[in-house]
């Protein structure tokens, strides 16, 4: 008997998108998704071919966070549990050295939620849903989630919408600055791949480098990042692609950061 893959993987124009598949439990993740998940991400990292990866949900949800199916009876405690499948995903996400797009296509609950906002970019359906979910079951918000939302809104918005589990609907997450865009459902996967195909355009190496100064600066001193900037600048004026602007910019042309690598 052949099962569905957890993970669907595509790939078009730079664009690898990665699709959580357990859509009659609204991709709720089971331990296979979680760890199929980070490997599919470390591949993308590996491949040159690579240039932004999307992740997003089959069906109508992005992700209900943990199956709550599989967590009675689970021969681990809570805390190996964490470490050992969602905290390498988030982990891997950050440190992709490529931008990450997180496409919600519709509810993000729990850790599902914490993935949502993971991404170096969020783009949302108009049927997107961002529910911090974990309260309702007397948990603690997991996966990134402590970390990430009180940076986008607040201390205080935060808690209540962690202490409620309020339901965030697309307007409001853009009022938010939980997403950059939100685009019709009917479009959104190909909305999705074009805005994708926009950054895998852009220059790879400066965009791997910036990503690594924002991620740094979030958790350093002015100082320091003055600092870091310094460095990664050389290493970023060192590389072809600073050749290609500047002659693109002269010779009045748009320039052409995508080669044969
Ligand atoms: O290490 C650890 O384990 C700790 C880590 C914790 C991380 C976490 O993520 S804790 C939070 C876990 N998630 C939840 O508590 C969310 C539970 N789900 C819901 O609250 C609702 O399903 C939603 C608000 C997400 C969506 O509601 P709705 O009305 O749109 O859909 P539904 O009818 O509730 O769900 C559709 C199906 O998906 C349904 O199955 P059925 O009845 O059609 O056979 C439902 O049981 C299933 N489903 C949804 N979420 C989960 C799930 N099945 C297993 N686990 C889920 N999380």
């Amino acid at each position: 008997m052949t099962s569905e893959p957890v993970i669907l993987v595509e790939h078009r124009a730079g664009v690898r998108t990665l699709i959580l598949n357990r859509p009659d439990r609204l991709n709720a993740a089971n331990d296979a998704l979680l760890l199929t998940l980070t490997a599919e991400l470390e591949a993308a990292d590996a491949d040159p071919s690579v240039r932004v990866v999307v992740l997003t949900g089959a069906g109508r949800g992005f992700c209900a966070g943990q199956d709550l199916g599989d967590v009675s009876g689970r021969d681990m405690t809570f805390t190996e549990h964490l470490h050992r499948t969602y905290n390498p995903l988030i982990r891997t996400i950050r440190g992709l050295g490529k931008p990450v797009i997180t496409a919600v296509n519709g509810v993000a609950a729990g850790a599902g939620a914490s993935l949502a906002l993971s991404g170096d970019l969020r783009l949302w359906a108009e049927s997107a849903l961002l529910i911090e979910v974990f309260s309702n079951i007397a948990l603690v918000p997991d996966s990134g989630s402590t970390w990430f939302l009180p940076r986008l809104v607040g201390y205080h918005r935060a808690f209540e919408l962690m202490a409620l589990a309020e339901r965030v609907n697309a307007e409001e997450g853009l009022r938010l600055g939980l997403c950059e865009h939100v685009y019709p459902d009917a479009t959104f996967r190909e909305e999705v791949q074009a805005y994708a195909e926009r950054l895998a355009a852009r220059p790879a190496h400066a965009l791997k480098l910036t990503k690594q100064a924002l991620n740094a600066a979030l958790t350093s001193t002015l100082d320091e990042a003055l600092d870091r900037e310094a460095e990664l600048q050389q290493l970023a004026g060192d590389h072809w692609e600073h050749e290609e602007g500047v002659t693109a910019f002269r010779q009045k042309r748009p320039p052409q950061f995508v080669r044969g690598e």
